[in-house]
């Protein structure tokens, strides 16, 4: 065998037959050999977690496509998780239709920048319709329009020590996401849902939306982007609001 594909089963083959014959310490420390260690490796679930986000990033491919579905699959019903922020400035935004509104890029990049929301909406756009699904158990197809992600960051020269992308919204529901997901083709600054400007409650002005990965990594009400080498010291240090509510950093589907 030979070539990264088979040396990358060999290498998962060994992660999952470690975490099998000598506990998950042992995988853990293949992992970590991989920089493969997710923000939530601490506690009694962590290893478990390691183990999923190592052996997911290690078999799939970078740039595995989330399935692309056709306008009569798109959902008639669109539920909402994580309605609009009730405060300001959030409100004073959306009631100025977000004239005032800047999405502000900082971090570990070349040239810190705020956008306009039609700075945002004159980028290379990217059309698509995927499925979401919620930790919950709901789930819709729909269509949306937004800039790739990737295109916004290399605008803005992401540092090649950059080990991570946070996301910052205008409520407590942040996130974040590792290089090969922020720089995926289907992650995207979306501002248009099945043809109509972003909703309020779906995230207005601006919303992520990370095809590959569950609901709850599709931050809504982006309002900062940030660049970063660690996640130790952004928030609780576990990478997302999730962890502290019981669910996942790496939430891959
Ligand atoms: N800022 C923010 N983003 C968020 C949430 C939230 O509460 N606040 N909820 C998340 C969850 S749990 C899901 S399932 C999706 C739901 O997106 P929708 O409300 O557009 O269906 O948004 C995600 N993004
Ligand atoms: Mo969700």
């Amino acid at each position: 065998m030979s070539g990264p594909w088979s040396r990358r089963k060999l290498l998962t083959a060994g992660l999952t037959a470690a975490a099998g014959v000598t506990g998950l310490t042992a995988a853990t420390r293949i992992a970590d050999s991989y920089g493969l260690i997710p923000p939530d490796s601490g506690g009694i679930w962590g290893p478990g977690e390691t183990l999923t986000y190592a052996t997911q990033r290690l078999l799939m491919s970078r740039n595995s496509m989330a399935r692309e579905f056709g306008r009569s699959d798109v959902s008639n019903v669109i539920p909402v998780s994580g309605p609009q922020p009730k405060t300001d400035p959030y409100q004073r935004l959306l009631h100025g239709a977000f004239a005032d509104w800047r999405l502000a890029i900082d971090g570990l990049v070349a040239r810190p920048t705020s956008f306009s929301l039609d700075e945002i909406k004159r980028m290379p756009a990217r059309r698509q319709i995927t499925h979401q699904a919620c930790e919950e158990g709901w789930a819709f197809i729909a269509e949306w329009v937004g800039v790739p992600l990737s295109h916004v960051l290399n605008l803005v020269g992401v540092s090649p020590t950059a080990t991570y992308i946070v996301f910052t919204p205008f409520d407590e529901s942040w996130d974040s996401l590792d290089m090969p997901d922020a720089f995926h083709p289907q992650t995207l600054l979306a501002y248009n849902l099945n043809g109509q400007d972003l909703p309020p409650d779906h995230g207005a002005p601006i919303r992520a939306r990370v095809a590959r990965q569950l609901g709850y990594k599709s931050v809504k009400y982006l309002h900062k982007i940030t660049a970063v080498d660690s996640l130790k010291h952004v928030g609780d240090g576990r990478g997302s609001a999730q962890p502290a509510w019981g669910y996942s950093w790496f939430a891959g589907i």
